[in-house]
């Protein structure tokens, strides 16, 4: 993949320098995000970080000072990065900043992105946005592995979307990546525990809820959480982690499903599978994502949803 590309040229005369991720961040919409924020404040520029919230585990990562929680309605950039985001549409609140800045430029690793932005930097290939953004900045002649911050944010994003160098996503290239990282004195252990293990006791409560409503049908796990669910254990939408990838990690599963309630009549489906690409069915109800990890909101309960997605995806797998 050639990464060659103008930022630097780009960023020079740029004052306003915004980068967003997309909506509900994970490790890696973070850790890409804050990297390439701080880049650019060691190139001596003051970018601001759009992002809607930092959950409070990803807190630990470098540059979260650089966040920007104020009014939206005023900024109007020189220059913004949508960084691992794979439609105009999660980026959320930040969409709108997107359409008044002068130059855009979206960077990812989404299958399903088809560009958005007046510069794309994207290759589905790469393990993370995390992965990306380290070899932007080692095309313009930066080695995050030299600088403890940035080399820690772009660790743990890599981290997070491989599930710990486990995924399909993990090439070659990642573990050399990784690699040079902890030569640069990453803390390895810290960061895995924080990113993938960690949790709060509402989290494990969730968690068994979750399998309680546990359901299997031909090959596919699924579970669905009402929002009274959720909010009865103290937990809200930012609290599944794990969830999904504990039911796919079952022997019986080849397809995994959790459907969260998120209003009165829409509700998030998280899809993985092991095998059977899902991709498709994902994109055709409006959502998005990877082969095998994808997402989509849709109406109707969090039940409701479920069931019809099951469906679908037990359909594409008699066909397929
Ligand atoms: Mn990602």
């Amino acid at each position: 993949m050639d990464y060659r590309n103008n930022i630097l040229k780009d960023i020079e005369n740029a004052e306003k320098i915004y980068i967003a991720g997309h909506i509900n961040p994970d490790g890696d919409a973070v850790g890409s995000v804050l990297a390439l924020a701080l880049y650019f404040v060691r190139l001596g520029k003051k970018p601001c970080v759009l992002l809607e919230n930092i959950p409070e585990r990803f807190k630990f990562f470098y540059g979260t000072q650089l966040w920007y929680n104020g009014d939206y309605d005023d900024i109007a950039p020189d220059i913004f990065f949508a960084v691992d985001c794979g439609d105009k549409k999660r980026l959320g609140k930040a969409g709108e900043i997107f359409d008044r800045s002068k130059m855009t430029y979206c960077i990812d690793h989404h299958a399903t992105n088809t560009g958005f932005a007046d510069i794309d930097i994207i290759n589905a290939k790469a393990s993370s946005a995390s992965e990306i953004v380290y070899e932007l900045l080692k095309e313009n002649g930066f080695d995050a592995e030299k600088d403890i911050e940035i080399a820690a944010d772009i660790y743990a994003g890599i981290v997070f979307d491989t599930g710990g160098f486990r995924h399909n996503c993990t090439g070659r290239r990642t573990h050399e990546i990784a690699g040079a990282l902890v030569e640069g004195g990453v803390d390895t252990s810290t960061i895995h525990s924080r990113v993938l293990f960690e949790h709060t006791l509402p989290q494990a409560k969730l968690f068994g809820a979750a399998l309680n409503n546990m359901k299997h049908k031909d090959g596919v796990s699924y579970t669905s959480l009402t929002t009274k669910e959720i909010e009865g254990c103290g937990c809200t939408s930012e609290d599944l982690d794990g969830i999904v990838d504990f039911l796919l990690n079952l022997d019986v599963s080849d397809c995994a499903v959790l459907v969260t309630q998120r209003s009165e009549n829409t509700a998030k489906a998280s899809v993985r599978s092991k095998q059977f690409p899902i991709a498709d069915i994902i994109v055709a109800l409006g959502g998005g994502g990877h082969k095998l990890a994808a997402g989509v909101t849709c109406e109707g309960s969090a039940d409701a949803v479920a069931d019809m997605i099951v469906k679908k995806i037990i359909e594409g797998k008699n066909n397929g």
